[in-house]
Protein backbone atom coordinates (compact mmCIF):
# COMPACT_ATOMS: atom_id res chain seq x y z
CA UNK A 1 0.00 0.00 0.00
CA UNK A 2 1.72 3.53 -0.98
CA UNK A 3 0.58 6.72 0.68
CA UNK A 4 -1.30 8.62 -0.52
CA UNK A 5 0.00 12.06 -1.94
CA UNK A 6 2.56 14.36 0.11
CA UNK A 7 3.99 14.57 4.02
CA UNK A 8 1.34 17.63 4.45
CA UNK A 9 -1.52 15.40 3.38
CA UNK A 10 -0.47 12.51 5.62
CA UNK A 11 0.20 15.05 8.13
CA UNK A 12 -3.38 16.32 7.80
CA UNK A 13 -4.75 13.01 7.97
CA UNK A 14 -2.70 12.33 11.63
CA UNK A 15 -4.02 15.88 12.71
CA UNK A 16 -7.63 15.17 12.05
CA UNK A 17 -7.08 10.96 13.42
CA UNK A 18 -5.79 12.63 16.32
CA UNK A 19 -8.82 15.38 16.57
CA UNK A 20 -10.56 12.70 16.61
CA UNK A 21 -9.08 10.18 19.29
CA UNK A 22 -8.30 12.64 21.94
CA UNK A 23 -11.99 14.64 21.25
CA UNK A 24 -13.34 11.60 21.99
CA UNK A 25 -11.42 10.29 25.11
CA UNK A 26 -11.93 13.65 26.85
CA UNK A 27 -15.83 13.67 26.07
CA UNK A 28 -16.30 9.76 27.42
CA UNK A 29 -14.64 11.27 30.80
CA UNK A 30 -16.64 14.10 31.07
CA UNK A 31 -19.41 12.03 30.33
CA UNK A 32 -18.62 10.14 33.17
CA UNK A 33 -18.90 13.38 35.62
CA UNK A 34 -22.40 14.53 34.03
CA UNK A 35 -21.16 16.89 31.98
CA UNK A 36 -22.48 15.75 28.92
CA UNK A 37 -26.10 15.31 28.47
CA UNK A 38 -27.69 12.11 26.87
CA UNK A 39 -26.03 9.53 24.86
CA UNK A 40 -22.23 9.42 23.65
CA UNK A 41 -21.23 7.45 20.74
CA UNK A 42 -17.15 7.48 20.68
CA UNK A 43 -15.70 6.93 17.36
CA UNK A 44 -12.10 5.96 18.77
CA UNK A 45 -10.93 2.86 16.27
CA UNK A 46 -12.54 3.81 13.28
CA UNK A 47 -10.76 7.48 13.00
CA UNK A 48 -9.14 5.80 9.79
CA UNK A 49 -12.81 5.16 8.18
CA UNK A 50 -13.57 8.44 8.89
CA UNK A 51 -10.74 10.73 7.75
CA UNK A 52 -9.49 8.48 4.98
CA UNK A 53 -12.68 9.09 3.30
CA UNK A 54 -13.18 13.09 3.58
CA UNK A 55 -9.47 13.82 2.84
CA UNK A 56 -11.57 12.32 -0.37
CA UNK A 57 -13.83 15.07 -0.82
CA UNK A 58 -13.73 18.70 -1.28
CA UNK A 59 -14.83 21.40 1.27
CA UNK A 60 -18.01 22.11 -0.80
CA UNK A 61 -19.21 18.22 -0.72
CA UNK A 62 -21.85 16.88 1.67
CA UNK A 63 -21.49 14.54 4.28
CA UNK A 64 -23.96 12.80 6.09
CA UNK A 65 -23.32 10.67 9.22
CA UNK A 66 -25.00 8.59 12.00
CA UNK A 67 -25.55 8.39 15.80
CA UNK A 68 -21.43 7.53 16.31
CA UNK A 69 -21.56 11.16 15.56
CA UNK A 70 -18.41 13.25 16.08
CA UNK A 71 -16.06 11.28 14.40
CA UNK A 72 -17.57 12.49 10.82
CA UNK A 73 -17.32 16.37 11.33
CA UNK A 74 -14.38 16.38 12.84
CA UNK A 75 -13.15 14.33 9.76
CA UNK A 76 -14.48 16.97 7.03
CA UNK A 77 -12.82 19.94 8.82
CA UNK A 78 -15.42 21.07 11.69
CA UNK A 79 -13.75 22.78 14.70
CA UNK A 80 -13.28 21.57 18.14
CA UNK A 81 -15.08 24.38 19.99
CA UNK A 82 -18.66 24.83 18.68
CA UNK A 83 -18.74 20.70 18.37
CA UNK A 84 -17.15 20.63 22.35
CA UNK A 85 -19.82 23.32 23.23
CA UNK A 86 -22.97 21.41 21.55
CA UNK A 87 -22.33 18.03 23.58
CA UNK A 88 -22.85 20.41 26.46
CA UNK A 89 -25.80 21.98 25.43
CA UNK A 90 -24.43 25.46 24.85
CA UNK A 91 -25.72 28.77 23.20
CA UNK A 92 -22.14 28.67 21.22
CA UNK A 93 -22.47 25.05 19.78
CA UNK A 94 -22.89 24.24 16.53
CA UNK A 95 -26.30 24.10 16.81
CA UNK A 96 -26.88 26.11 19.40
CA UNK A 97 -26.92 23.64 21.84
CA UNK A 98 -30.46 22.32 20.85
CA UNK A 99 -28.92 19.12 18.96
CA UNK A 100 -26.59 17.83 21.59
CA UNK A 101 -24.37 15.10 20.56
CA UNK A 102 -26.03 12.69 18.06
CA UNK A 103 -27.83 15.81 16.18
CA UNK A 104 -25.04 17.65 14.90
CA UNK A 105 -24.29 19.47 11.80
CA UNK A 106 -22.19 21.99 9.98
CA UNK A 107 -23.58 23.66 7.03
CA UNK A 108 -19.96 25.64 6.74
CA UNK A 109 -18.63 22.21 6.35
CA UNK A 110 -21.15 20.24 4.11
CA UNK A 111 -21.84 18.26 7.12
CA UNK A 112 -25.95 17.85 6.66
CA UNK A 113 -26.52 16.40 9.76
CA UNK A 114 -25.48 12.82 12.06
CA UNK A 115 -28.55 11.22 12.86
CA UNK A 116 -30.04 9.03 15.61
CA UNK A 117 -32.46 7.38 13.81
CA UNK A 118 -30.16 4.25 12.22
CA UNK A 119 -30.19 4.56 8.24
CA UNK A 120 -32.08 7.90 7.70
CA UNK A 121 -29.01 9.20 6.77
CA UNK A 122 -29.39 6.98 3.14
CA UNK A 123 -32.34 9.23 1.65
CA UNK A 124 -30.94 12.40 3.03
CA UNK A 125 -27.65 11.90 1.23
CA UNK A 126 -29.39 10.97 -1.98
CA UNK A 127 -31.42 14.43 -1.61
CA UNK A 128 -28.40 16.07 -1.72
CA UNK A 129 -26.82 14.01 -4.48
CA UNK A 130 -30.13 14.58 -6.42
CA UNK A 131 -30.40 18.23 -5.22
CA UNK A 132 -26.54 18.60 -7.10
CA UNK A 133 -27.72 16.94 -9.70
CA UNK A 134 -30.23 19.26 -10.77
CA UNK A 135 -28.29 21.79 -9.94
CA UNK A 136 -25.52 20.88 -12.60
CA UNK A 137 -23.04 20.95 -9.47
CA UNK A 138 -19.91 19.08 -9.90
CA UNK A 139 -20.48 18.07 -5.93
CA UNK A 140 -21.07 15.01 -4.19
CA UNK A 141 -22.48 13.49 -1.57
CA UNK A 142 -21.52 10.69 0.84
CA UNK A 143 -23.00 8.94 3.46
CA UNK A 144 -21.66 6.71 6.52
CA UNK A 145 -23.73 4.41 7.96
CA UNK A 146 -22.89 0.83 9.81
CA UNK A 147 -23.54 -2.42 9.05
CA UNK A 148 -26.38 -2.62 11.68
CA UNK A 149 -27.72 0.10 9.26
CA UNK A 150 -27.30 -1.21 6.08
CA UNK A 151 -29.96 -4.13 6.97
CA UNK A 152 -32.27 -0.92 7.24
CA UNK A 153 -34.98 -0.27 4.34
CA UNK A 154 -33.54 3.01 4.24
CA UNK A 155 -30.67 2.52 3.45
CA UNK A 156 -31.73 -0.38 0.28
CA UNK A 157 -33.66 2.66 -0.92
CA UNK A 158 -31.44 4.92 -0.80
CA UNK A 159 -28.51 2.69 -3.05
CA UNK A 160 -31.27 1.58 -5.81
CA UNK A 161 -32.80 5.06 -6.55
CA UNK A 162 -29.36 6.31 -6.17
CA UNK A 163 -28.28 3.60 -9.01
CA UNK A 164 -31.32 4.33 -10.96
CA UNK A 165 -30.53 7.96 -11.25
CA UNK A 166 -27.23 7.04 -11.43
CA UNK A 167 -26.68 9.77 -8.72
CA UNK A 168 -23.61 11.48 -7.35
CA UNK A 169 -23.38 9.38 -4.28
CA UNK A 170 -21.11 7.69 -2.38
CA UNK A 171 -22.14 5.03 0.74
CA UNK A 172 -19.83 4.06 3.02
CA UNK A 173 -20.77 1.54 5.51
CA UNK A 174 -18.43 1.33 8.43
CA UNK A 175 -18.58 -2.04 9.05
CA UNK A 176 -17.54 -2.04 13.21
CA UNK A 177 -18.32 -5.32 13.53
CA UNK A 178 -21.11 -4.94 16.02
CA UNK A 179 -24.50 -3.24 15.81
CA UNK A 180 -25.20 -2.72 19.41
CA UNK A 181 -24.67 -6.10 21.09
CA UNK A 182 -25.38 -7.85 17.57
CA UNK A 183 -21.70 -8.73 16.01
CA UNK A 184 -22.41 -8.30 12.51
CA UNK A 185 -22.28 -11.93 11.42
CA UNK A 186 -25.53 -12.35 13.20
CA UNK A 187 -27.23 -9.25 11.70
CA UNK A 188 -26.15 -9.18 8.26
CA UNK A 189 -26.86 -11.94 5.69
CA UNK A 190 -24.08 -12.37 3.66
CA UNK A 191 -19.98 -12.18 3.88
CA UNK A 192 -19.84 -8.51 2.92
CA UNK A 193 -21.64 -5.13 2.83
CA UNK A 194 -19.62 -4.38 -0.38
CA UNK A 195 -21.69 -7.98 -2.30
CA UNK A 196 -24.51 -5.63 -2.10
CA UNK A 197 -23.45 -3.78 -4.37
CA UNK A 198 -23.93 -6.05 -7.93
CA UNK A 199 -27.62 -6.13 -6.74
CA UNK A 200 -28.20 -2.77 -7.45
CA UNK A 201 -25.69 -2.41 -10.81
CA UNK A 202 -23.20 -0.46 -8.95
CA UNK A 203 -19.44 -1.04 -8.06
CA UNK A 204 -18.90 -2.61 -4.02
CA UNK A 205 -15.67 -1.54 -2.68
CA UNK A 206 -14.24 -3.42 0.31
CA UNK A 207 -11.40 -1.32 1.87
CA UNK A 208 -9.19 -2.16 5.05
CA UNK A 209 -10.81 0.25 7.39
CA UNK A 210 -7.88 0.97 9.78
CA UNK A 211 -5.52 1.78 6.64
CA UNK A 212 -6.63 5.47 6.06
CA UNK A 213 -4.44 5.89 2.71
CA UNK A 214 -6.20 2.40 1.33
CA UNK A 215 -9.18 4.14 2.35
CA UNK A 216 -8.76 7.52 0.73
CA UNK A 217 -7.63 5.57 -2.38
CA UNK A 218 -10.98 3.98 -2.72
CA UNK A 219 -13.32 6.79 -1.75
CA UNK A 220 -11.40 9.06 -3.98
CA UNK A 221 -12.17 6.62 -6.97
CA UNK A 222 -15.71 6.67 -5.93
CA UNK A 223 -15.77 10.28 -6.07
CA UNK A 224 -14.02 10.65 -9.69
CA UNK A 225 -16.82 8.52 -10.47
CA UNK A 226 -19.44 10.06 -8.67
CA UNK A 227 -18.44 14.00 -9.88
CA UNK A 228 -17.90 11.96 -13.68
CA UNK A 229 -21.55 11.29 -14.24
CA UNK A 230 -21.42 8.07 -13.33
CA UNK A 231 -22.92 7.51 -10.45
CA UNK A 232 -22.84 5.99 -7.22
CA UNK A 233 -20.34 3.28 -5.56
CA UNK A 234 -20.81 1.67 -2.13
CA UNK A 235 -17.67 1.21 -0.28
CA UNK A 236 -17.50 -0.93 3.23
CA UNK A 237 -14.67 -0.07 5.21
CA UNK A 238 -13.45 -3.00 7.98
CA UNK A 239 -13.02 -1.51 10.50
CA UNK A 240 -13.41 -2.03 14.76
CA UNK A 241 -14.95 -0.05 17.64
CA UNK A 242 -13.41 0.43 20.55
CA UNK A 243 -15.61 1.22 23.16
CA UNK A 244 -18.99 0.49 23.78
CA UNK A 245 -21.98 0.90 22.32
CA UNK A 246 -22.67 4.30 24.18
CA UNK A 247 -20.37 5.58 26.86
CA UNK A 248 -21.91 3.81 30.21
CA UNK A 249 -23.78 1.37 28.47
CA UNK A 250 -22.36 -1.47 29.76
CA UNK A 251 -19.28 -3.45 28.48
CA UNK A 252 -20.89 -6.59 28.30
CA UNK A 253 -23.19 -5.52 25.88
CA UNK A 254 -20.73 -5.65 23.33
CA UNK A 255 -19.66 -9.66 23.09
CA UNK A 256 -15.97 -9.17 21.79
CA UNK A 257 -14.60 -12.29 19.78
CA UNK A 258 -10.89 -13.74 19.90
CA UNK A 259 -9.77 -11.22 17.56
CA UNK A 260 -10.49 -8.60 19.67
CA UNK A 261 -6.10 -7.91 20.37
CA UNK A 262 -5.87 -8.17 16.69
CA UNK A 263 -8.19 -5.47 16.30
CA UNK A 264 -6.73 -3.58 19.03
CA UNK A 265 -3.25 -4.40 17.74
CA UNK A 266 -4.07 -2.45 14.35
CA UNK A 267 -4.88 0.82 15.67
CA UNK A 268 -5.59 2.98 12.85
CA UNK A 269 -3.42 5.89 14.20
CA UNK A 270 -0.45 3.79 15.37
CA UNK A 271 -0.76 2.17 12.04
CA UNK A 272 -0.50 6.00 9.99
CA UNK A 273 1.99 6.92 12.45
CA UNK A 274 4.73 4.28 11.52
CA UNK A 275 4.14 4.86 8.11
CA UNK A 276 4.87 8.44 8.30
CA UNK A 277 7.83 8.07 10.13
CA UNK A 278 9.03 5.21 7.21
CA UNK A 279 8.50 7.65 5.12
CA UNK A 280 11.10 9.59 7.15
CA UNK A 281 8.78 12.43 8.66
CA UNK A 282 10.86 13.09 11.92
CA UNK A 283 8.79 11.70 15.44
CA UNK A 284 8.85 15.36 16.68
CA UNK A 285 6.60 16.62 14.19
CA UNK A 286 3.80 13.79 14.96
CA UNK A 287 4.16 14.44 18.54
CA UNK A 288 3.91 18.16 17.92
CA UNK A 289 0.59 17.26 16.48
CA UNK A 290 -0.12 15.48 19.57
CA UNK A 291 0.77 17.88 21.80
CA UNK A 292 -1.28 21.03 19.64
CA UNK A 293 -4.33 18.91 19.37
CA UNK A 294 -3.95 18.07 23.32
CA UNK A 295 -4.05 22.33 23.49
CA UNK A 296 -7.00 22.40 21.10
CA UNK A 297 -9.26 19.61 23.25
CA UNK A 298 -8.75 21.56 26.28
CA UNK A 299 -9.28 24.70 24.71
CA UNK A 300 -12.84 23.50 23.54
CA UNK A 301 -13.83 22.00 26.77
CA UNK A 302 -12.86 25.76 28.57
CA UNK A 303 -14.86 27.37 25.73
CA UNK A 304 -17.68 25.04 26.06
CA UNK A 305 -17.40 25.17 29.78
CA UNK A 306 -17.78 28.82 29.92
CA UNK A 307 -20.52 29.11 27.49
CA UNK A 308 -24.07 30.09 28.62
CA UNK A 309 -26.90 27.43 28.54
CA UNK A 310 -29.92 28.91 26.11
CA UNK A 311 -32.24 30.28 28.30
CA UNK A 312 -35.83 28.84 28.99
CA UNK A 313 -37.76 30.98 26.64
CA UNK A 314 -35.34 30.07 23.83
CA UNK A 315 -36.50 26.36 24.40
CA UNK A 316 -38.11 25.79 20.71
CA UNK A 317 -36.07 28.39 19.16
CA UNK A 318 -33.72 27.13 16.27
CA UNK A 319 -36.06 24.11 16.41
CA UNK A 320 -38.16 24.28 13.70
CA UNK A 321 -38.31 25.33 10.76
CA UNK A 322 -39.92 28.19 9.34
CA UNK A 323 -42.65 27.71 6.76
CA UNK A 324 -40.41 28.26 3.71
CA UNK A 325 -41.62 30.40 0.55
CA UNK A 326 -43.00 28.49 -2.15
CA UNK A 327 -40.67 29.21 -5.48
CA UNK A 328 -42.60 31.01 -8.06
CA UNK A 329 -42.45 28.95 -10.34
CA UNK A 330 -44.27 26.48 -8.13
CA UNK A 331 -46.89 29.04 -7.58
CA UNK A 332 -47.22 29.87 -11.40
CA UNK A 333 -48.25 26.16 -12.35
CA UNK A 334 -50.54 25.86 -9.10
C1 LIG B 1 -34.35 2.99 13.21
C2 LIG B 1 -33.60 2.67 14.47
N1 LIG B 1 -33.62 1.40 14.94
C3 LIG B 1 -32.94 1.09 16.09
C4 LIG B 1 -32.25 2.06 16.77
C5 LIG B 1 -31.46 1.71 18.03
N2 LIG B 1 -30.03 1.69 17.69
C6 LIG B 1 -29.23 2.74 17.92
S1 LIG B 1 -27.68 2.50 17.40
C7 LIG B 1 -28.05 0.94 16.86
C8 LIG B 1 -26.99 0.07 16.26
C9 LIG B 1 -26.53 0.57 14.96
O1 LIG B 1 -25.49 -0.24 14.51
P1 LIG B 1 -24.62 0.18 13.27
O2 LIG B 1 -25.48 0.76 12.22
O3 LIG B 1 -23.77 -0.97 12.91
O4 LIG B 1 -23.72 1.38 13.84
P2 LIG B 1 -22.63 1.33 15.01
O5 LIG B 1 -23.35 1.69 16.28
O6 LIG B 1 -22.05 -0.03 15.04
O7 LIG B 1 -21.63 2.36 14.65
C10 LIG B 1 -29.38 0.64 17.09
C11 LIG B 1 -30.02 -0.63 16.73
C12 LIG B 1 -32.29 3.38 16.26
N3 LIG B 1 -31.64 4.38 16.87
N4 LIG B 1 -32.95 3.65 15.11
Amino acid sequence: MTAVGDNDRGLEKYLRMQRIRQFENKAEAIHAQGEIPGALHTYAGMEASGVGACMALRDDDYMVGNHRSHGHPIAKGAMLRPLMAELLGKTTGICKGKGGSMHLSDFSMGSLGETSIVGSGGPVAVGAALGAQMQGLDRVALCFFGDGASSEGAIHEALNLAAVWQLPAIFVCENNRFGMSTPTSAGVAGENVADRAHGYGIPGVMVDGQDVDAVEIAVREAVDRARSGKGPTLIETKTYRYGDHAVNMGRELTPRGPDHEDWLARDPIVLHRLRLLEQGVPPAALDVIEAQVAEEVDDALSFARESAYPAFEEAFDHVFVDRLPIPEDVLAHA
